[in-house]
């Protein structure tokens, strides 16, 4: 799939000949909002594409909004090796938006480097609906092409790959 810039985030299948450098071995969790529905259910559909390609079970943990992802990627940090955040946020007539994405967004940071453990940043912080499908995967384009974009893959994926770095160099 085309990206914008991004680095390919297609991870390599797990080798069976290597368990120990295995993605699949990594206790992985995806942890999402529940606001736009089916912004989010491309979100999921895209990270738990990203585990079946690293050969890892992910199980799915819903909290209300993304305000409580953060809350909820602390405490789910100490018992998995890495936690896909994913979320949207679209922008309405008031500031409450600028405060949810701040809040999310500094809060999945301190908890990834304060628990040591790789969180993806699946959060979508978007000015309408269109941009929010797009960055899912689900835009129709007109085109026959399908969105540039697969932000729960590409965190999901982040997650894994950084995971793997941090066992592979402690
Ligand atoms: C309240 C709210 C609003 C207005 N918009 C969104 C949104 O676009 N995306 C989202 O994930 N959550 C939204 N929320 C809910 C907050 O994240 C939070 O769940 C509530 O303020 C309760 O703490």
């Amino acid at each position: 799939m085309a990206h914008h810039g991004a680095p390919s985030p297609a991870l390599t299948p797990a080798d069976p000949q290597n368990p120990e450098d295995s993605l699949s071995s990594l206790r992985t969790v995806i942890l999402a909002a529940s606001w736009h529905d089916t912004v989010m259910d491309g979100l999921i559909a895209g990270a738990e594409r990203a585990a079946a390609d690293a050969g890892a079970d992910a199980e799915v943990v819903r909290v209300p909004g993304s305000f409580e992802l953060p809350v909820a990627a602390a405490d789910l940090a100490e018992r998995y090796d890495a936690v896909a955040a994913l979320g949207v946020v679209i922008r309405g007539g008031t500031p409450h938006f600028d405060y949810v994405c701040r809040a999310a967004t500094d809060g999945l940071t301190r908890v990834s480097i304060d628990s040591r453990t790789p969180v993806g940043f699946g959060l979508l912080t978007c000015d309408d609906d269109a941009q929010a499908l797009d960055r899912a995967g689900l835009a129709d384009r007109g085109d026959g092409q399908p969105s540039v974009e697969d932000k729960g893959y590409e965190a999901t994926a982040a997650a894994l790959q950084t995971a793997a770095l941090l066992r592979s160099i402690r």
